[in-house]
């Protein structure tokens, strides 16, 4: 007998049909993949990332799973509206659902709170034999063992790299926007085994694809020595370039920067956020410290990886001089690339709180907290300024001129170890990358923010 379908969708469009955006981005969200993963066989699969191919809705699936965060909480409700005209099932999950629940359950035919792992092959079972609930709740905090490899498999082949997974979940700081911060879990770390089988579990995939891979941690260094033992086991594995998030404070150590290289760590994203320190202390940002990022970036260049760097204007101390001297103090420090984007108080966390309290809430519509947009009133800057600092540090960070101008500072101060066939692989292939992310990263900015400015 043919098997049930069941359709995972990872959903990012947040400003209705007419204003679709595909992101095209490099490597997908982990959510969808493990998702697929943790599905009982039950069902048969497909997984679809609405940030590069729209939803088909005459599929069909029997089923639909949906996993969204809190800028497409609308956008789910519609998609679920619609699914659900059909006769189709819908269920709710991820950082949003788990967070607001009531927001969302009477749109949906199930509801899930909480991480997938423990509780959706409960959920598949009780769907395929007609008995779902409305509401499940997965154990808090679980440990992390036994977490099956990621579907990497299902991932559209649009994505460079698919095989995305993470080593620990939870983050040891507080900075006060961040969602982590609004039901905080204790940092957690997943048995080193089981993340290297992930990154093993990709024999269905072309070499390319099996050669790089990302850490999508929130903090991989929560636990430094943890991270260090990964790594050093990574190692083993001859990857081409992984990719790895972590806490600025991680650079102050030497063996794990040794470690990330010899990793053959290609990418550290980086949440940089201000170079404003009133700013960073606003945030509770106490991990950062402005005057050593110039330094500890160097470090990392050095050994020939590239940094990617989270970067915050619309911050309460951000002032207009700040902005003014911004694109000349990036320069100085030297990112490889940055991702800009305006602050966001996500409903919850102590950030919105504040900016709640003081009555400086201008726009209340989900869809735009998404770092697009500007929603609150900053304290010492104007809506204008905000736009303006935005545009204009994009324009210059990403013009050809300094692309090129920063590649050539990275290709310069990197030593790339190995014989000269090795060292000439990496230059070429980083290079590479460089250019791609900077391509992305400027295409984003003029499609996303540029046109934000006249809505
Ligand atoms: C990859 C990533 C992205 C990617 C892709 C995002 C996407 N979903 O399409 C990009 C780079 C585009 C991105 C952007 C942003 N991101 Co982001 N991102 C991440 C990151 C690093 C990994 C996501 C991931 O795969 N996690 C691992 C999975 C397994 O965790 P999970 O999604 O929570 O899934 C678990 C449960 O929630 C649940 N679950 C999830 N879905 C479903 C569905 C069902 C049906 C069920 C049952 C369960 C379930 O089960 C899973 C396993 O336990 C996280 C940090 C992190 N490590 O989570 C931040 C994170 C999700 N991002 C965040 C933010 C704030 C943003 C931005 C708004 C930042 C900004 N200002 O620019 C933007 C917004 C979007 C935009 N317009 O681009 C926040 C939270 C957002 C929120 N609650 O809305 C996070 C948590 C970072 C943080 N510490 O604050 N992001
Ligand atoms: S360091 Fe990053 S993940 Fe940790 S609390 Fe701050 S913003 Fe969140």
């Amino acid at each position: 007998m043919k098997k049930p379908k069941l359709l995972i969708i990872v959903l990012f469009q947040n400003l209705g049909d007419e204003r679709t955006y595909f992101a095209k981005s490099p490597a997908p969200p982990v959510s969808g993949a493990l998702l697929a993963a943790l599905t009982p066989s039950i069902v048969e699969i497909e997984l679809l990332h609405e940030m590069i191919r729209p939803i088909n809705y005459e599929t069909d699936a029997n089923y639909i799973a949906l996993s969204f965060m809190d800028f497409c909480a609308a956008h789910a409700k519609e998609v679920a509206k619609r699914f659900r005209e059909k006769g189709k099932k819908v269920i709710a999950g991820g950082r949003y659902a788990s967070t607001y629940p009531e927001e969302i359950e009477d749109y949906m035919d199930a509801t899930v709170v909480g991480e997938a792992e423990k509780i959706w092959p409960i959920v598949v079972h009780d769907l395929v034999n007609n008995r779902l609930k409305k509401l499940y709740y997965a154990p808090f905090a679980p440990p992390l063992d036994n977490i099956p490899p990621p579907r990497y498999d299902l991932i559209e082949k649009d994505f460079t790299v698919p095989v995305v997974t993470e080593a620990t979940r939870g983050c040891i700081y507080k900075c006060s926007y961040c969602q982590l911060n609004i039901n905080p879990a204790p940092h957690r770390k997943r048995p080193i085994a089981d993340v290297v089988n992930d990154l093993s579990s990709t024999q269905k995939l072309p070499l390319l694809k099996r050669k790089i891979a990302m850490l999508q941690d929130n903090n991989l260094g929560g636990d430094l020595a943890y991270a260090k033992n990964l790594l050093r086991e990574i190692a083993k594995l001859k990857l081409w370039s992984l990719g790895v998030q972590f806490s600025f404070d991680c650079l102050h150590d030497d063996e794990f920067i040794d470690l990330l290289e010899q990793a053959h760590c290609g990418l550290a994203f980086i949440g940089l956020e201000s170079l404003n320190e009133p700013s960073l202390a606003f945030v509770h940002k106490k991990q950062n410290k402005t005057a050593e990022y110039k330094e500890l970036f160097m470090k990392l260049k050095k050994r020939g990886i590239l940094t990617f760097t989270g970067m915050m204007i619309a911050l309460d101390e951000d002032t207009e001089e700040y902005y003014d001297k911004l694109p000349d103090k990036l320069e100085e420090i030297d990112p490889s690339s940055i991702l800009l984007s305006i602050s966001i108080p996500i409903p919850g966390t102590p950030f919105h709180k504040l900016v709640k309290e003081e009555g400086r809430i201008t726009d209340e519509n989900l869809a735009h907290y998404e770092g697009d947009h500007l929603v609150f009133q900053p304290k010492k800057v104007t809506k204008e300024q905000v736009f303006s600092a935005y545009k204009n540090i994009n324009k210059k960070f990403y013009s050809w001129r300094n692309i090129i101008r920063r590649w050539w500072r990275f290709i310069s101060a990197a030593h790339f170890k190995g014989n000269i066939f090795k060292r000439l692989f990496r230059a070429v292939f980083l290079s590479a990358m460089m250019i791609k992310i900077s391509i992305f990263q400027r295409h984003h900015a003029r499609m996303k923010v540029y046109e934000m400015q006249s809505s």
